[in-house]
């Protein structure tokens, strides 16, 4: 069969479309390697790229509830996209970032023990930051009998959880506040992102929804809705198949444009920024945006607990600086 020349250009212009369309990893990003806390730091290259989300969710279509007599529908809207928090992650601006490295892991409990080791030697006068509430010795709250409950053998038998559950060598710290996060990343030699800095490792400089791209599939990374590991009503066998936070790096599909691992989900992840809801709007390119204390610190990525949506790149969330639970980590940046 002869293809005329208007398919063939037709054909070549379809496949152009589809190459540009895919997700473009750059799994060749240079990395460094730092000797006190162990890790691998994947290098970023200093850009102007799209920050934010101008999409709505498909469930809450872009009809605009201003101006107009708000019916209990309308309330439900306006809560549900507040619930979702989209809004705060208008309208898509250019930010500068400049070259840095941050780390491919979430920073496990084996970095973290060199470091409280480290503290308990040393104090930490040198790496704590100034407003630091006083006493506090950075141990994580569940490395300690933090419920009463899981003391009596009974009752423990019946928790999806045990004391040992978020102790793992290879698993994400979790139970970690803002301060001790800020105090672990300057005794590393390192900082905390920023959350311009944070997305741009995430998803790269095509707005892409996801660390991997554009559609969502499950399995890829641990997220909720799992009670027992898999949901009871989703027979098919791709679930993630972890209720809490899984070892770093156990989801390879994942990956950043740039390499990172556990982006979207596992835990979520402190950023250096103030948290500010209208910050996109009020200053368009800054970076950091957050630099007046709203008592509120930015928190990137979604945990092990989150739905889809909550575990895009430009997600946001926040939480006091003292804030801890067992969905919450870090990893760390630095200025190279
Ligand atoms: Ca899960
Ligand atoms: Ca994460």
């Amino acid at each position: 069969m002869r293809l005329g020349l208007k398919t063939i250009l037709t054909v070549s212009a379809l496949a152009a479309l589809l190459i540009a369309c895919a997700p473009k990893k750059q799994e060749t990003a240079e990395v460094i390697r730092i000797e006190r806390d162990g890790s691998e730091m994947v290098i970023i290259p200093g850009s102007i790229f799209a920050m934010g989300n101008d999409l709505t969710h498909p469930d809450f279509a872009n009809q605009a509830v201003e101006g107009k007599a708000l019916r209990p529908y309308h309330v439900l809207i306006a809560r549900a996209k507040k619930a979702w928090q989209m809004e705060a992650e208008r309208p898509v601006r250019k930010v500068r970032v400049d070259r840095f490295a941050i780390d491919r892991h979430e920073v496990t409990n084996r970095q973290y023990r060199l470091f409280l080791d480290w503290v308990q030697l040393n104090g930490d006068d040198s790496v704590r930051h100034e407003d630091q509430p006083v006493g506090k010795d950075h141990t994580p709250r569940y490395w300690t009998s933090y419920n009463p409950l899981l003391q009596d053998e009974a009752t423990a038998a019946l928790a999806p959880f045990s004391s040992e559950t978020f102790l793992k060598d290879n698993m994400p710290v979790v139970g970690v506040d803002w301060f001790d996060a800020y105090a672990y990343a300057k005794w590393a030699g390192k900082r905390l992102p920023t959350e311009a800095e944070w997305e741009l490792a995430a998803r790269g400089d095509d707005e892409r929804l996801w660390p991997w791209g554009n559609s969502w599939s499950w399995g890829l990374c641990n997220i909720g809705g799992d009670k027992s590991g898999k949901d009871a009503r989703d027979k098919s066998p791709d679930r993630d198949g972890y209720i809490y936070p899984a070892p770093v790096g156990s989801f390879a599909d994942s990956a950043s444009p740039f390499g990172c691992m556990d982006m979207a989900g596992n835990v979520a992840e402190w950023c250096a920024d103030w948290y500010s809801e209208d910050a996109y709007k009020v200053f368009p390119d800054r970076n950091p945006i957050g630099t007046i204390d709203s008592g509120y610190r930015s928190i990137r990525g979604g945990s092990s607990q989150s739905v889809p949506s909550g575990v895009r790149c430009s997600a946001r969330s926040f939480e006091e600086p003292e804030f801890r639970k067992f969905t919450l980590g870090f990893r760390c940046a630095k200025d190279i």
